[in-house]
């Protein structure tokens, strides 16, 4: 048995919590009940009566899928109280002193038509505590989705660190945080942008935060410069537009004057920018980190994240789509993906260096965060599993007040001089002591430490804890001489490495390594497939042409001329411009295969399957169906023209009028519903796009779409009838006909496995 098989059975076992054994006798009464069985999305533990209910009753519990923090006190003792104690009590409506109140609609009036009455305490609360609700969003990574997992170590990682979570079979609870950069709380996910990844682990040995993101290198060599790629990117301080991305004039004038951030951009540019799930996203610490092994020996890794599914993208037009039609698509993915029990997982890896005084390997300096090492050179070794196992009781207790922290370090890992870094140090708790109001924040549940705390820091705004003694000070003997230093490793303190700084003169300078800002770029770039290129191609084209200014367009090309003639000559033709010659040698460094998306097969689970119906046409098989996409681990979503039940009892999840193809990752049409009543653009605009007699206008454009998403459709019966109304050649690559909805299953699940029918995009033509 491989360490990913042992690390996924005792995962199994460990997240046999009361939750993860409710959310499993769910998924067991989905998979009991097939041909009514609920989707994902349920926003309650019961169904809701059709009347208001009455009868005073307890607040309900939280719904299966659904946990919390660990119940512990502020300094990190463990308690026995349940979910359901923390959140509110009793039946009755209160003051928030406990006070029971009879009437919450009306306010204490002068007279039914007198003025209201300022003695009217709970309408002051009430609105008091209303108008206080909001606290500042994150200055970045403002938008995010958040859930709860386990992560089990293989106990491989002991040469390079003693840190106890990475021990074999270790399991330490987390929290883990992904999330867009620029867009702010209420932006659409699917923007093409670089995506948060940060991990809390609650380990014994204090909190860990690996706060990582979905790209490996950084727009910037120094964290001074945070401040001013981060304005650049944001939306023009005068008219406040464009919201979450990156398609304007000052990010573009940052990034080709700042030519350090061109190999960030071009990952941005590429399909990784856009993903498809945050299930499908790589991670990656980014920096270089320090290890420290039990003997006090080091190493230097960079961490990476490997999702179990591969990394999937969207298409740009998915993606545009997608932030119209469900703004939500990644938070309510992960979500579902959790309550349907296909929780993801992403094994835990890091490429191993030397600890050398010089911090270089082949070459690349190690404290450049533009740079990364091809894994071709330096495998990423897996040292862990992690599993999301299920999703906040509550978003903003969890989601929104959870605070991560490069420093939170546990003994075995330290941090490097890494300038990027450096500043990241200082910055979480300091951005965080305005956002969570005050020096408290570490006593919030969600970021509550699983180790004892006793840290001598005390007072302050919302402290939960109620210290004891009277000598919060070292040294002393009123307390008993408590706390004591930790003895180093004996007694599990933290030990600073003691790594060399070479001696030096005090500058405001970058060495001479950091001078090279394009070969890894054009690196990149040599490593995509034909459709990864056309997509980087088409990615620049539309952001530029989104700039007003045409020097900033013509200074950007200046700058993709020196990644590759070829990519700056097409973007260069989009925009109407002329393409400038390279004012650097290219540097052709080999490509690295593993940064392409294309060519491998992965687990399909949670995929979303739409089985698109006639209801008045044969219906035999479609049961069948269900069921076998339900048993490969995938939902399966009924569309229909209308909502309600099929003539055979099936539930329908979605109508023709109110769903898109980018809600799903293939589909398979078995009839040919005839247009429907409401197939008329008056009351369906989708209606209006195709002209087709035969077969309803929106189930064309649907196939039409799937179709030139390169994603894979199937059809049988009648439904080769709506392939052809959709012009779609029944032999195209990709598109299956077939009579029994088994083997055409089988062939389309061996399809899905490859992410997207990659054959089917148009060759880069020029
Ligand atoms: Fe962050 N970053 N960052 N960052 N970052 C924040 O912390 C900052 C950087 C990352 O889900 C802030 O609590 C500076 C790199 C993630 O809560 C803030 C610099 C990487 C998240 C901050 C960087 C990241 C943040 C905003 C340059 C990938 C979201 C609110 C020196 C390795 C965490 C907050 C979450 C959040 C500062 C660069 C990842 C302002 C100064 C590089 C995933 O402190």
């Amino acid at each position: 048995m491989s360490a990913a098989e042992k690390a996924t059975r005792s995962v199994k076992k460990a997240t046999r919590s009361v939750v993860a054994q409710a959310a499993e006798a769910a998924l067991a009464a989905v998979a009991s009940k097939p041909a009514s069985a609920p989707v994902p999305g349920v926003p309650a533990p019961e169904a809701p009566s059709l009347t208001e209910p009455t009868k005073p009753r307890g607040p309900l519990a939280p719904k299966p899928d659904q946990d919390g923090p660990q119940r512990r006190t502020a300094t990190g003792t463990p308690t026995d109280t349940a979910a359901t104690d923390v959140g509110q009590q009793g039946s009755f409506l209160t003051t928030s002193q406990g006070a029971r109140l009879r009437d919450t609609d009306h306010s204490l009036k002068a007279g039914t038509r007198g003025p209201t009455l300022l003695q009217d305490h709970h309408l002051r609360e009430k609105i008091t505590h209303f108008d206080h609700e909001r606290i500042p969003e994150r200055v970045v990574h403002a938008r995010g989705a958040g859930a709860h997992g386990i992560f089990v170590g293989y106990g491989n990682a002991k040469p390079i660190t003693r840190a106890g979570f990475l021990a074999k079979n270790a399991q330490t609870p987390v929290f883990v945080r992904f999330s867009t950069v620029l867009g702010s709380r209420g932006s659409a996910d699917t923007v093409r942008d670089t995506r948060g990844f940060a991990t809390k682990f609650y380990t014994d040995e204090g909190t860990f935060d690996l706060v990582g993101n979905n790209i490996p290198v950084f727009f910037i060599q120094d964290g001074i410069k945070f401040p001013d790629v981060i304005h650049a990117g944001k939306p023009h301080p005068d008219r406040e537009i464009p919201q979450a991305q990156s398609a304007h004039d000052t990010f573009w004038d940052f990034a080709s004057l700042h030519t350090e951030a061109q190999h960030h951009t071009i990952w941005n540019m590429s399909d990784r920018g856009i993903p498809r799930s945050y299930r499908t996203m790589e991670g990656f610490g980014v920096h270089t980190f320090r290890l420290v092994n039990a003997a006090g020996e080091t190493s230097l890794v960079k961490f990476h994240w490997k999702p179990v599914l591969g990394v999937h993208s969207l298409t740009w037009e998915e993606a545009q789509m997608l932030a119209g039609m469900d703004p939500d698509f990644h938070r309510r993915d992960l979500a579902d993906a959790i309550e349907s029990g296909a929780f993801p997982q992403w094994e835990l890896g890091v490429q191993v260096f030397e600890d050398t005084p010089e911090e270089l390997f082949n070459g690349i300096d190690l404290l450049d965060p533009t740079k990364m090492v091809p894994e071709e050179d330096a495998p990423v070794q897996a040292i862990g599993l992690l599993t999301l196992t299920a999703n906040p009781t509550n978003y903003f207790a969890e989601t929104e007040q959870v605070a991560f922290h490069v420093g939170n370090l546990v003994p075995g890992i330290d941090v490097t001089n890494d300038p990027l870094l450096q500043a990241r140090l200082f910055s979480y708790v300091d951005t965080q002591l305005t956002r969570l109001g005050g020096p408290n924040f570490h006593q919030i549940p969600i970021n509550r430490p699983h180790a004892p705390v006793n840290d001598m820091l005390r007072d302050g705004f919302h402290q939960d804890a109620v210290h004891g003694g009277v000598a919060p000070y070292r040294p002393n003997s009123l307390d008993g001489g408590c706390p004591f230093h930790a003895a180093g490793a004996k007694d599990g303190g933290f030990i600073d490495v003691a790594a060399l700084i070479p001696e030096g003169v005090k500058v405001r300078e970058n060495p001479a390594s950091y001078d090279d800002h394009f070969s890894q770029a054009r690196q990149f770039w040599l490593s995509m497939s034909p459709p990864e290129k056309e997509h980087i191609v088409l990615a620049y084209t539309f952001e530029l042409s989104k700039c007003y200014e045409q020097t900033v367009k013509e200074r950007q090309l200046l700058a993709l001329a020196n990644v590759d003639p070829d990519l700056c000559a097409q973007v260069a033709a989009g925009l109407g411009l002329e393409a400038p010659a390279a004012s650097e040698p290219l540097l052709d460094l080999p490509p690295s295969p593993a940064l392409s998306q294309v060519g491998g097969t992965w687990p399909t689970d949670g995929r979303l399957i739409a089985i698109v119906v006639d209801p008045a046409g044969d219906l035999g098989q479609v049961e069948d169906l269900a069921d076998t996409v339900r048993a490969a681990g995938m939902l399966p979503l009924v569309v229909a023209p209308h909502g309600g039940t099929l003539p055979n009892g099936m539930a329908i999840q979605r109508t023709f009028g109110a769903t898109r193809s980018i809600e799903f990752d293939a589909v398979v049409v078995a009839g040919n519903p005839a247009p429907g009543a409401d197939a008329i653009a008056a009351r369906d605009a989708k209606a209006a796009e195709t002209d087709q007699p035969g077969t309803d206008p929106r189930v064309v454009l649907l196939l039409q779409e799937c179709f030139r998403h390169a994603k894979v459709i199937g059809a049988w019966g009648a439904g080769a009838q709506a392939l052809s109304s959709a012009g779609i050649d029944a032999g195209a690559v990709g598109v299956l006909v077939g009579d029994d909805a088994g083997e055409l299953f089988g062939q389309l699940h061996g399809l899905l496995a490859a992410h997207r029918v990659w054959d089917r995009f148009e060759p880069v033509l020029r």
